[in-house]
């Protein structure tokens, strides 16, 4: 396994709609298991590919390992089949570092996809969990959280995120 460079704002793969994966072969376990290191080693609680240079349909998350219980999991093809409620938290994002906002999403959401032995899988999440699956699916339609703004928010936060890289 191997440490992947996080692609930063305003990378294109990152605006750029991600392809479905077609066949899960050992590249993609390689893949799915280095992008589970990379999170981890960042530190993080989410990924999805395009944040690794790989503009296709897989993610990983893992809520529990910052506080001492590891329960990761790698979705091919995540699809949010059903969403509930609203709620408004902050957060932030590895391709945009520095910068934090709350953001509007729902607060329980059910995602279906496949597991790497093919298999489809279904979860039921809410709260952080549900947030993070919102995130990383956005990721892979080429969305941003500041995408989910208003413009004037955006271009604040934005100018922000410029502001720091420059020091
Ligand atoms: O996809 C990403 O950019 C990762 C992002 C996921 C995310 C975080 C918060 C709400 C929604 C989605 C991150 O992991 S940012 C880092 C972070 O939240 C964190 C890092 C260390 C400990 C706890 C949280
Ligand atoms: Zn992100």
């Amino acid at each position: 396994m191997a440490i992947l460079q996080i692609r930063k704002y305003p990378d294109r793969v990152l605006s750029t709609k991600a392809s479905e994966v077609e066949d899960i072969g050992g590249e993609i376990v390689d893949l799915a298991n280095s992008m589970l290191e990379t999170m981890y080693k960042a530190p993080g609680i989410g990924l999805a590919a395009p944040q690794v240079g790989r503009s296709i349909r897989l993610i990983v998350f893992d809520i529990g390992h910052t506080e001492g219980e590891p329960e990761p999991h790698i979705v091919v093809n995540p699809v949010i089949t059903a969403s509930e409620g609203e709620d408004i938290q902050e957060e932030g994002c590895l391709s945009l570092p520095g910068i934090y906002a709350s953001v509007k999403r729902a607060y329980a959401v059910e995602l279906k996809g496949y597991d790497l032995e093919g298999r489809e899988i279904t979860m039921q999440a809410e709260g952080l969990l549900a947030r993070v699956i919102q995130h990383e699916v956005d990721h892979l339609d080429g969305k941003l959280f500041v995408d989910r703004m208003s413009k004037v928010r955006r271009n604040l936060l934005l100018k922000r995120y410029f502001r720091n890289l420059e020091k």
